[in-house]
């Protein structure tokens, strides 16, 4: 479908996502990020104890630079969120850059005084610096960074956990892992849902991987990097446990839940490739080795479709079936190198080194937790499209009535 709105063609799926929309702002060094979510129904009981261990969740992992050491990352809820409930009205969550204090001179908004100007001499490889530059026409790539920074990530944790308390209201849950880091990997079994918890659990994060051996290997190449100047990346995986049969449709392009989800971890620093379920080793395989044969269970009360296994990683034909979703994120190595790689001067045009100030190694474990936040969000999207109310029992009444319709079927 496409409608016409003060002269702009939106897609239908444009239209869908407007029951939720969320935005952020910040710089990396600036004074805040700001995050901001309109749409969530009122009701929802907000936990911020649950929101700070999220962006505390995000800060850590093995890897992480120097920065990490300075911000504590705490939600400051502006707006939206009255005597421990959302009201229906769009939440604003501020957080503050503790480093801001050290860049009041570089980054100040008011013009300043341009000798104090921190500029980003030559663009890094892999980062946005050199595309951003020519894209905004700055002649140096000093507004680039700090916009595409991955610490713009913290301000959709903090919406993305709001997202989170109401999917939880439905029993839906959200969490990662990760399965390699440079060349070390875990095999391609499924890890459990109870494992991905005691891993939720832990008050010490060291790369968030389910395995304790691979783990500790998993360092080792971290620690071999840091030696070298140079940087790893990695895979994580999120499943989203205990969703329904029926979110997102095949009914049209845009509003195929794979799709949705593909595009909102592919939307995250780094992320160059997403993989749903086994699909990439489905590519290689056989139908007969790759497809979730069906039985189905009888029981007094309780009779359901049940699955072989889970290659499809919970979604056939851009809807949920009821499995776990198992969603990739690939990431490719953090492109600020100690050791820097070959550039030009953007003054003199001259070959120098990429420019470096200070950097992450390896932030495999980080954005996972940022890759929830946007599944969650992304779920709770489908979920408000499927069973939306404006306040939380309004919202219940219409899903317990699907449960009923399914289990009923
Ligand atoms: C980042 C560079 C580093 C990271 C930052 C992302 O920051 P700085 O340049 O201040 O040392 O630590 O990530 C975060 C601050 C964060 O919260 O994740 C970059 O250039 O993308």
């Amino acid at each position: 479908m496409i409608v016409v709105s003060r002269g702009l063609y939106l897609p239908s799926d444009t239209i869908h996502r407007a029951m939720l929309r969320y935005y952020t702002a910040g710089e990396s060094h600036g004074e805040a990020l700001v995050g901001f979510i309109s749409g969530l129904p009122a009701g929802i009981k907000v936990d911020q104890a649950f929101i700070d261990r999220e962006l505390w969740r995000r800060q850590q992992g093995y890897g992480r630079g120097g920065r990490m050491k300075i911000e504590r990352d705490t939600a400051h809820i502006l707006s939206g969120v009255r005597q421990g409930h959302t009201i229906g009205s769009p939440v604003a969550i501020l957080l503050e850059n503790k480093d801001w204090k050290n860049w009041q001179e570089s980054l100040p908004v008011e013009v300043g005084d341009p000798a104090k100007h921190k500029k980003v001499a030559s663009p890094r490889p892999g980062h946005a610096d050199l595309a951003g530059a020519l894209k905004y026409n700055f002649p140096e790539a000093r507004f680039v960074l700090e916009r595409a920074s991955a610490r713009e990530s913290a301000a959709r944790v903090a919406i993305g956990a709001l997202a989170k308390l109401f999917l939880r209201e439905l029993g839906i849950e959200v969490l990662s892992h990760v399965t390699s880091v440079g060349e070390e990997t875990i095999p391609r079994t499924e890890v459990p849902w109870d494992r991905l918890r005691q891993l939720y659990e832990k008050e010490e994060i060291v790369l968030n991987c389910a395995e304790a051996e691979a783990e500790q290997r998993m360092k080792a190449q971290v620690d071999e990097v840091l030696k070298t100047g140079d940087s790893l990346g990695g895979v994580f995986e999120v499943v989203a446990h205990r969703v329904p049969p029926g979110l997102g449709t095949y009914a049209q392009w845009d509003e195929r839940l794979d799709g949705l989800l593909a595009s909102a971890v592919m939307s995250l620093q780094a992320v160059k490739a997403v993989e749903i379920g086994s699909g990439i080793d489905a590519a290689a395989s056989h139908g007969s080795a790759v497809h979730d044969e069906i039985s189905y269970e009888k029981a007094q009360g309780s009779s359901r479709f049940t699955r072989a296994h889970n290659n499809a990683g919970g979604i056939e034909g851009g809807v949920s079936n009821g499995e776990d979703i198992r969603i990739r994120g690939y990431l490719k190595p953090i492109s600020t190198l100690r050791r820097p790689l070959g550039s030009v001067s953007f003054e003199t045009r001259e070959p120098v080194r990429a420019a470096y100030e200070r950097s992450d190694v390896c932030v495999v474990p980080a954005a996972g937790v940022a890759a929830e936040a946007m599944v969650a969000l992304t779920l709770a999207q489908c979920a408000l499209r499927k069973f939306g109310g404006d306040s939380m029992i309004e919202v219940k009444r219409n899903w317990q009535g699907y449960l009923d319709q399914l289990k009923n079927y």
